[in-house]
């Protein structure tokens, strides 16, 4: 078997999407997702160019040695669009595999390792008594696990607070929006939100905080600690974590447990954060970081350090994504919980999928490879749009980290 023919496809069913899509020579097609949120057009162009002019004629039986290819022979290494692209490809040599085997790709990994993948969803309200609402709408649909965010007072605008609240999207403009962030409201205002929470629903439910990067360690180190009666599952993101060492300060002040990991591509983005056993989670997602086959990788060494698997599931992710991400939760021994935010109906219709949500689980489903085919004819009825996620300022100006 060949690889015959390759196509880039761009599509924006509410928000942008690229999927690449194989077909080989017996007439057996994979497919793959390189979305990257606000620098779409970069991996399609990086696709199209450089990685499918390579692929025609090669057996798709060999997805490590495509994936050492095209890793190795670009000579620039890592990064988000050079990952995102051979994410793609690896997905979908993935699918292929699956396809001929007759098999779900779980099974092709070592097969079920628990009975469903644990899923979080985003309960997000500007006050309080509203988020107190939001997180009973998902224990009402079966949630065991919620991550929790509010606006803050005096902030015109937080990270992780829609006015659509199921459908958080935050990249809305073509031309980046600005936000104002001040830290000492939010950790003043934070631990409170908690409390009420946890009050409400009591020790059972899974609770869940995105920082989404805003801190130093310091002062992410003061949240985890007055964070710590109300016991979360994590807090995300504390930092921006360029600085693998700058967890070490995190550790030594709190037991609050930390997860981190969707901004990174390679397992040399985590490698310390893991084997100094600084995280407790690692958020890396399939396609940002090279695919199956290199995410298996930073989670079987993150296994070897009791660190567990905690894959960035967002809208931006298309359900080519989010059904990979279920065949490895599945299968890997190290597993956490998965991000799950709802698309919405035309990105479902586009994207046709195997995997159902039941009583709190995921499930990828039974269908040969990864269970989810894009729908061309509808892709074609939405034309890209131009989206950029916005920038943050401290309230002086300062350019801040979003
Ligand atoms: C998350 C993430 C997202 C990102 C988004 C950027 O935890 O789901 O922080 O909300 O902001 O994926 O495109
Ligand atoms: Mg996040």
């Amino acid at each position: 078997m060949k690889i015959a023919d390759c196509r880039v496809i761009v599509t924006c069913p509410g928000r942008n999407f690229v999927t690449l899509k194989i077909e080989t020579d017996e007439g057996v097609t994979g497919i793959g997702d390189a979305t990257l949120n606000g620098r779409e057009l970069a991996v399609a162009t990086y696709l199209t160019e450089h990685v499918v002019p390579a692929l025609t004629g090669r057996d798709p039986a060999r997805i490590e040695d495509t994936w050492q290819y095209l890793y190795k022979g670009a000579y620039w290494r890592r990064g988000p669009v050079t990952m995102s692209a051979i994410a793609a490809v690896d997905m979908a040599l993935w699918d292929i595999k699956g396809k001929v085997a007759g098999l779900p790709v779980y099974q092709l990994l070592g097969g079920r390792s628990r009975d469903g993948v644990t899923v979080y969803g985003h309960a997000n309200a500007e006050t309080v008594d509203e988020v107190l609402t939001e997180v009973d709408r998902y224990v009402q649909l079966g949630y065991r696990a919620v991550r929790v965010q509010t606006g803050v007072p005096g902030l015109a605008t937080t990270y992780g607070v829609s006015k659509d609240r199921l459908f958080y999207e935050p990249a809305d403009a073509a031309v980046a929006s600005e936000a104002t962030w001040d830290t000492a409201s939010y950790l003043a205002h934070t631990p409170g939100v908690f409390a009420r929470v946890r009050d409400a629903f009591g020790p059972g439910l899974k609770l869940l905080h995105d920082v989404h990067h805003r801190l130093t360690p310091i002062e992410a180190a003061r949240l985890g600690k007055s964070l710590e009666p109300y016991a979360l599952t994590w807090m995300e993101d504390p930092v921006p974590a360029e600085l693998q060492q700058g967890f070490r300060l995190i550790r030594q002040h709190t037991t609050t447990p930390v997860a981190v990991g969707e901004v990174f591509n390679t397992v040399w983005d985590c490698q310390q954060l893991i084997t100094e056993q600084l995280i407790d989670y690692v958020r890396t997602t399939v396609v940002h970081a090279g695919g199956i086959t290199h995410l298996r990788r930073i989670f079987d060494l993150a296994a070897l350090y009791q660190v567990r698997s905690g894959s960035h599931g967002a809208t931006d992710l298309s359900p080519v994504s989010m059904a990979a991400a279920l065949h490895v939760d599945l299968a890997i021994p190290n597993f956490g919980l998965q991000e799950y935010m709802r698309h919405t109906e035309e990105t479902d219709a586009v994207f046709p999928h195997g995997y159902r949500f039941e009583n709190g689980y995921l499930h990828p489903g039974e269908q040969p490879g990864l269970g989810v085919d894009i729908d061309e004819e509808a892709a074609a009825r939405y034309p890209y749009r131009p989206k950029a996620l916005p920038v943050n300022r401290l309230v002086d100006g300062t350019l801040h980290d979003w």
